[in-house]
């Protein structure tokens, strides 16, 4: 479908953006339309960030499509049809394609071309911004719209460059896919990613070992074709729904309550959860409003999910094994069609690696405790370096040549998740410390690019040439999220969240838990001119 050549780049300019996914097409929108000069850069051949890179087979989004999308332009809204309650990743990414076609925004970007270096001049007040194709671009800001799961994680397993078989990663797709038919295929993690292509590739291959380290949470997408009643009901009360979303703690228009599972009779209890079950989906995590805060509350969560384990799985051994034993919810909650009753299949292998954990790759295959399990392709499913790991890949350096990857040494460090202390003029868009993968990415997503221009135009109203958050402000910050996120049950377990994924990355909880008191401090900040941010006029930084 691209139709993109490497645009002529262009040498100085207002801002660059770095990324060409929702978040830096949206910006690259939003300067144009305030008179600045972009230039953009994305390492894929294409627009599409995310949803370029994520083509496994039964790649979807799990917020449904009416809200998985651009609030920005109410004739978008109404020119365009989603077909399904959730959007398959090809319709994704061709919703953005529309978008890039539709307001020119392709014309902003290189492609295949990775952004490797960013340094800002104290003197000039401008940032120098390098690629891998040896290009140089002097700009006034900064955008990191690097994408939150954008570095993918293959584990280092002993011997896995002897595997004499391809090694897909979820993560970054052949475009031209995969055909699995007659082979044995090795699928390694049970995240969101495998859960949601496992059950296509069990159909397609001969054989399919699944390697279990830790069972997940998965609850049934129950997707289907919209009606078209219900695509006019929601293009006529968009307003309404998007109004909604910014209102909810996940920021999308869903059920919510205020009743608490730890105050309610069995029968209410289980009526609900079977309510939330039949309607699918991440609002069972909105069943009752303590469920993320009280231990007790989500046992009888996790507890109703585990007997529909045993419900689905024929074998009552292997369903036991499928059951997840932490909080629901600590680790990103799955959505799935037909995951758990994949496991009924004669073609289709558990390995329980806490019996039995991967001892090595080789040539043939996953070589576990118990032995070899030959595999002709293996897939890893393994996630990623989330929230830091595309900004750290990049060599940005502020003020006194500090380097932000060094700033981060401890974990990831920001004001609101949309600016660093040392680092001027810089922003970033659902940086860690802001509600991002907690929410419905694209209300973050635009409510960031708006914040942001905002606070460009306000800047250049005003004759200022540097914004940068001020230590206390920052710090107090980190402190913020960390405490928001320690009175919730999200830090109890080992997660992408946390970064404990990743071997040697420190331990911080990066998102702000809740939406609205989020964008309530965002809108504060602004009324008060930037409160916590550092602003100098250009006469005093030229001195
Ligand atoms: O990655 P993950 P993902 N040996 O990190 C296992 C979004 N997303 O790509 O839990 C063996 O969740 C690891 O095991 P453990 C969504 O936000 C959204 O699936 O660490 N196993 C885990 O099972 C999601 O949360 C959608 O013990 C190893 C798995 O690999 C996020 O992306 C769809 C291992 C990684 O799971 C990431 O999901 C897909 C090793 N050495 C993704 N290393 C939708 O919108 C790791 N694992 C629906």
């Amino acid at each position: 479908m691209s139709d993109a050549t490497r645009a002529p780049l262009r040498e100085e300019v207002d801002v660059v953006v770095v990324g060409a996914g929702f978040g830096g097409l949206y910006m690259a929108y939003k300067a144009r339309e305030k008179g600045l000069s972009v230039q953009g850069f994305e390492r894929g051949d294409d627009v599409g960030g995310t949803w370029y890179w994520n083509r496994y087979p039964g790649a979807r989004c799990d917020i449904e499509s009416m809200q998985y999308s651009y609030a920005f332009d109410p004739e978008l809204e109404q020119e365009w049809d989603w077909s399904e309650r959730y959007a398959t990743q090809p319709e994704i990414l061709s919703y953005i394609d529309h978008v890039a076609k539709r307001y020119d925004l392709r014309r902003h970007f290189a492609f295949e071309t990775a952004v490797t270096g960013a340094t800002f001049d104290e003197a000039t007040s401008r940032w120098r911004v390098r690629t891998d194709k040896g290009d140089e671009v002097i700009a006034r800001y900064i955008v990191l719209a690097t994408g939150c799961l954008s570095t993918t994680n293959l584990p280092a397993i002993k011997g896995i460059e002897s595997f004499k078989g391809p090694i897909y990663h979820t993560g970054a797709w052949p475009k031209e896919g995969v055909d699995f038919t007659g082979l044995r295929v090795g699928v390694i993690g049970t995240g969101s990613s495998a859960i949601q292509s496992i059950p296509l590739m069990a159909e397609q291959a001969k054989h399919l070992t699944v390697f279990q380290r830790t069972p997940n949470y998965s609850i049934p997408a129950h997707n289907r074709p919209w009606t078209e009643e219900e695509r006019r009901d929601t293009k006529a009360n968009y307003r309404q729904i998007r109004a909604n979303a910014m209102t909810k703690p996940f920021a999308f228009d869903s059920f919510s309550t205020d009743a608490e599972a730890t105050k309610s009779t069995p029968q209410e209890i289980r009526a609900a959860f079977q309510r939330a079950w039949d309607d699918g989906g991440l609002g069972y995590m909105n069943t009752f409003a303590d469920l993320l805060l009280v231990p007790e509350a989500n046992k009888m969560a996790a507890d109703f999910v585990r007997e529909k384990i045993e419900g689905l799985v024929d074998d009552p051994d292997l369903a036991k094994k499928l059951m997840p034993s932490h909080t629901v919810g600590c680790k990103r909650l799955c959505v799935d069609t037909n995951y758990y009753a994949t496991f009924n299949r004669d073609n289709v292998t558990l390995v329980d690696l806490r019996e039995t954990p991967i001892e090595e790759i080789t040539a043939e295959g996953v070589r576990t405790a118990a032995g070899l399990v030959p595999c002709d392709a293996i897939v890893s499913a393994t996630g990623f370096d989330a929230m830091t790991g595309t900004i750290n890949r990049i060599d940005i350096k502020g003020r006194g040549g500090e380097r932000l990857r060094d700033h981060w040494a401890d974990g990831a460090r920001a004001y609101l998740g949309l600016g660093v202390a040392g680092f001027p003029n810089l922003f970033m868009i659902t940086g860690p410390g802001s509600p991002s993968v907690l929410t419905n990415m694209l209300v973050s997503i635009q409510h960031h690019v708006d914040w942001i221009a905002n606070a460009v135009s306000y800047l250049d109203d005003r004759q200022i040439a540097n914004i940068e958050p001020t230590t206390e402000a920052e710090n107090a910050w980190v402190k913020e999220v960390q405490e928001i996120a320690d009175t919730t049950l999200f830090p109890s377990c080992g997660s992408w969240y946390t970064g404990s994924n990743i071997e040697g990355k420190p331990k911080v909880f990066a998102a702000y838990v809740g939406f609205p008191p989020y964008a309530e401090k965002c809108a504060d900040v602004e009324a008060k001119g930037y409160d916590g941010f550092r602003l100098t006029p250009r006469t005093q930084a030229a001195e």
